[in-house]
Parts: structure tokens; C-alpha cells; sequence
């Protein structure tokens, strides 16, 4: 779908609902407020129901407290009656979790903006491009190309929140001159770098640090030294207090030893273990992630795996990065 066609879906309806993914990220979140301004300048009804609270770093973001925790109760009814619904930084519906069934089964249009690879088609209505930075940028150019809506400072917050954090603050892959023009009119409208930065990254609990300091003392190497994975437990949890959501983040402390190019983070969940992927610039992750039901970017990846335990998985899972670095060599 283009712009101009997406463009005629936000004109033509009335009630939106807009939703991402579980564990929601800068790049959802401040994608899903940019498009809730977007629709709010253009007098439609929409409401924000995400699956999982939005995480205390980026509460800022939703300064009007418009993002609805998602309650069945409430929510089912609303999703089914609403004349679209717009998934905003996934393009798997499984991705909502709970709220999949819902989305599913309800007859309202299906928006997917993504910038993710292997896109499930759950709706003839998908601007996924994984040659975009982030859902943010795709978001930007929707609103430049169309000019639909104005952009104010509170859209310029939003998406300048979402490019930073999903460009590793301007150093991925995607970090273009294009971009940069993209991200100079962000801030035309008055945007501080320097406190969206600080709210995001400087201003976690000192229980997130600790945890930190669990997930850095838990460091190894595999055998080959190119691999570097840490591992937090249940119990780090306990004992630090922190969230899940504090990891956001860690793995990437993985990639800053020298000589190591994946980088991984083992997460053990109540009834599983989720992980992580990174990786510098060749090494293809989203191929070790597929291997283990999970998806995602080149070199930011990830899955999750339930009714397994962390001490079976962990080894083979290294293995397999293992074996994909010498074959990424061939
Ligand atoms: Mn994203």
C-alpha cells in the first residue's frame, strides 16, 4: 500500500484503534503517539490499547495518559466495532499476544506500518519496508508526502524518540544523510536531543543499574571468543527488584568487548527463556532467530521459547552462532 492510500483510510473512517507490539519500545510507543496526533488533528476518534504497560522511561512520551492498558473486558468489544485498527512497529499478529484473537477476528481494516523482515499477510493494507530506520521515519514520510497533519512539536518528539533509540542513537546501518535531513526538521521544531536522551537512557531505578551489574558479571565468551552472551535469572529479578523491561538495552553490552561480532542476551521467563541477538555489521542474527522461531533485524534479533530450560538451550543456541560465523565466512 502507498501513502496516499493509507492517507485516504485515515480520511474516510471515523474510530481508530492503534496498537504495537508486547514490550513496547521508543519506536512504538512514540509511533503510536505520533499517529494518535495525526488523527486527533484530523478529528478522529482513536485510542491507544497496548498489550503491555508502557514502560516507566518512556511514560513522558504519553504525557495526557491516552495509552490504554488492554482489558478484554473492556477492550474486546472495542476492537471488534472499531472501523480500523492500525499495528504500528510489528508485522505479526502474534506479536499482541492476548489482544491477538481480538484483532483477528474483528472486522475493522488492518493498517500494518513496519520496518521488520518476514512479514506475516494478515492484511491487504501493509506499508512494511525494512529499508526504513525504524516505524518512525516510515511515519515521518507518510506525514511529509501527504501532509495530512501538521507537524507540531509534540509529532516531532514522538518520532525523534522513536529514530534515536532504534538507530542505537544514529549509528545502525540505516543511519543515512537522508535520515539526518529527516531527523534536522524534527528538530526545526524546537526538539532537545539532549532531554529526550536523558529521559530515555539517564533516568532508569537504581534497581535497572543493578541488575546491569548482575547481567555484566554474568559475561562469558564461547570457545571461538566471537560470541559474547550474558544471562539473567529469575532471581536477578528478585533480587535487584528491576522490571523485564530494564534489560532493553543490555545485550548491547555484549558487542563491546574486542573481537566479539554476536552478542546475546538469555532472559529466563517464568515458563521459558527469551534472547537476544545482536551482531556488527556482516553477520546476519535474523537467520540464527529464525532457526529458533523468532525473527527480527540483520543485526538485532530475537525469540522466545516456552517450556524450555535455560541451561539446555543455552549451548545449543551458542553453537548455532557458532556455526553461523564460520559459514558467514564461506
Ligand atoms: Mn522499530
Amino acid at each position: 500500500m502507498d501513502f496516499f492510500s493509507l492517507q485516504k483510510i485515515l480520511e474516510e473512517n471515523t474510530d481508530f484503534i492503534i496498537t504495537c507490539h508486547v514490550n513496547p519500545d521508543a519506536d512504538a510507543i512514540g509511533s503510536e503517539l505520533a499517529v494518535y496526533d495525526i488523527l486527533t488533528q484530523i478529528k478522529k476518534n482513536a485510542r491507544i490499547i497496548n498489550y503491555s504497560k508502557t514502560p516507566y522511561n518512556l511514560e513522558f512520551l504519553d504525557s495526557n495518559k491516552v495509552i490504554e492498558k488492554y482489558d478484554p473486558g473492556k477492550h474486546d468489544e472495542v476492537i471488534k466495532n472499531s472501523g480500523v485498527i492500525i499495528l504500528l512497529d510489528l508485522n505479526q499478529l502474534s506479536r499482541t499476544v492476548k489482544m491477538e484473537n481480538a484483532i483477528r477476528n474483528s472486522p475493522a481494516i488492518k493498517v500494518c506500518i513496519d520496518h521488520h523482515t518476514e512479514p506475516e499477510n494478515f492484511s491487504e493494507y501493509m506499508i512494511v519496508d525494512n529499508q526504513y530506520s525504524s516505524t518512525g521515519e516510515i511515519i515521518y514520510d507518510f506525514l511529509d508526502k501527504t501532509e495530512i497533519a501538521v507537524l507540531n512539536h509534540n509529532i516531532a518528539t514522538q518520532l525523534y524518540a522513536a529514530i534515536m533509540t532504534d538507530t542505537g542513537s544514529f549509528r545502525f546501518e540505516r543511519t543515512t544523510p537522508e535520515l539526518h535531513r529527516k531527523v534536522a526538521n524534527l528538530l526545526e521544531q524546537g526538539v532537545s536531543p539532549y532531554e529526550i536522551y536523558d529521559q530515555i537512557y539517564a533516568q532508569f531505578n537504581l534497581s535497572r543499574n543493578k541488575l546491569l551489574g548482575h547481567a555484566l558479571a554474568s559475561l562469558e565468551l564461547s570457545k571461538s571468543g566471537k560470541i559474547a552472551y550474558m544471562t539473567i535469572t529469575q532471581d536477578m529479578l528478585k533480587k535487584t527488584g528491576a522490571f523485564e523491561s530494564d534489560v532493553d538495552g543490555f545485550v548491547n553490552y555484549c558487542l563491546e568487548i574486542k573481537g566479539v561480532e554476536i552478542g546475546m542476551l538469555f532472559f529466563e521467563l517464568k515458563d521459558g527463556v527469551k534472547v537476544s541477538f545482536r551482531s556488527k555489521l556482516d553477520v546476519p542474527v535474523n537467520k540464527l532467530a529464525e532457526k529458533f522461531k523468532g525473527g527480527g533485524h540483520f543485526n538485532a534479533s530475537g525469540t522466545r521459547l516456552f517450556n524450555v530450560k535455560l541451561n539446555e538451550i543455552q549451548p545449543q543456541i551458542v553453537e548455532s552462532a557458532e556455526e553461523l560465523l564460520r559459514n558467514n565466512k564461506n
